[in-house]
């Protein structure tokens, strides 16, 4: 293994300027930056997002720039390790925290990222996606999948907030993120696929009548994942209570990149999982707690959104009872070949 490798002030000048001249230049001097021993060398660091802090401010903007002229109201939370403005939270994912006043819609339009949304504050908001009209309680998940239509709407009575988690960062990077902006879209005259086709997990439609839409299911009910992590912590086999969200029909990760999973800690609880080869971003839906990543304490509350780099050593105490989503992108991961996880 080669530690030293040689660097580029080592060059002749003339050498140098060569090169410059042709559009080439050695790997050698470089060779580290992309390709470090061991493991990545992140530029994430951790991020935490008061919800307290933010929430004066995403209202604010809700009396400074009319939903119109936002086409979406979102404050962006941006990774400190590339400073305020990044539209990025980690490598992969995108944060933001969106705010829809009563009556107001946000227009219709369709991306090549995808999104999810978890509800945060207030009732009445509502999401359409393809013609289904998805309702957002607080802690519900809705899936804006890539290339489907969505509109956003508002029939209650006080600010809506949600969360919004995109692979955007990825499209980005790929230079493959577009939008087509549409009409606002007729609604189906139903309840959405969770309280019809898969009203009841482990049922799905009969396969000799159905054929499974790609993503069948856009809304998972956060009163049906605190009840089953609340049984889970009291009778699973681990000592953790985790849940993965799953497509109903393929029993695989929801979206193509990112992945979701729910956690329940009972108060004082104490976990330390392994160092993950995905970076990750903890919404805490309700509940207190410290956690520790690589070595600096989040103090987080209710509402609050913290952040960690890919392989980061990560622990997490509770105060009190609380139920955590962990956004992922270890689906993206996975498909590359390359997730991992590494024991303490
Ligand atoms: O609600 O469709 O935070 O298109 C960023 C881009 C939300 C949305 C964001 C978006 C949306």
């Amino acid at each position: 293994m080669s530690e030293q490798l040689g660097t580029l002030e080592e060059l002749p000048q003339d050498y140098r300027d060569g090169m410059a001249k042709a559009g080439v230049a050695p790997l050698w001097p470089m060779m580290r930056n992309v390709l470090p021993h061991g493991a990545p060398n992140p530029q994430t660091k951790a991020g935490h997002w008061s919800f307290d802090a933010v929430r004066p401010l995403l209202l604010r903007a809700g009396e400074l720039t009319p939903v119109e002229k936002a086409e979406r109201r979102v404050l962006v939370l941006s990774d400190p390790g590339r400073g305020t403005g990044a539209m990025q939270a980690t490598s992969s994912i995108y944060l933001g925290l969106q705010l829809l006043l009563p009556g107001e819609s946000a227009p219709a339009h369709k991306h090549t990222p995808s999104a999810v949304r978890i509800v945060v504050e207030g009732e009445g908001g509502f999401t359409v996606v393809d013609g289904e009209k998805l309702p957002m309680l607080p802690g519900d998940l809705v899936l804006t999948p890539g290339g489907e239509w969505h509109d956003h709407g508002h029939e209650g009575s006080e600010p809506v907030i949600w969360l919004d988690a995109l692979d955007l960062p990825l499209f980005v990077y790929l230079e493959g993120s577009y939008a087509i902006e549409g009409e606002l879209q007729a609604q189906r005259n139903r309840p959405d696929a969770s309280d019809v086709e898969y009203l009841a997990s482990g049922l799905a439609p009969s396969r000799s009548t159905a054929r499974a839409r790609r993503y069948p299911m856009m809304r998972y009910p956060w009163a049906r994942t605190e009840a089953a992590l609340r049984e889970m912590a009291e009778y699973g086999e681990g000592p953790l209570a985790e849940l993965d969200y799953v497509n109903p029909e393929t029993g695989e990760d929801v979206l193509p990149t990112m992945g979701f999973t729910a956690m329940m800690l009972k108060a004082g609880q104490v976990v330390s999982p392994p160092l993950r080869s995905a970076s990750a971003a903890f919404h805490v839906v309700k509940g207190s707690g410290v956690s520790r990543v690589n070595g600096e304490a989040i103090t987080w509350g209710p509402k609050d959104t913290f952040t960690a780099p890919v392989f980061a050593d990560i622990s997490h105490e509770a105060g009190e009872e609380a139920f955590l989503v962990r956004i992922h992108d270890r689906p993206l991961q996975d498909k590359l070949g390359y997730y991992e996880e590494r024991a303490k």
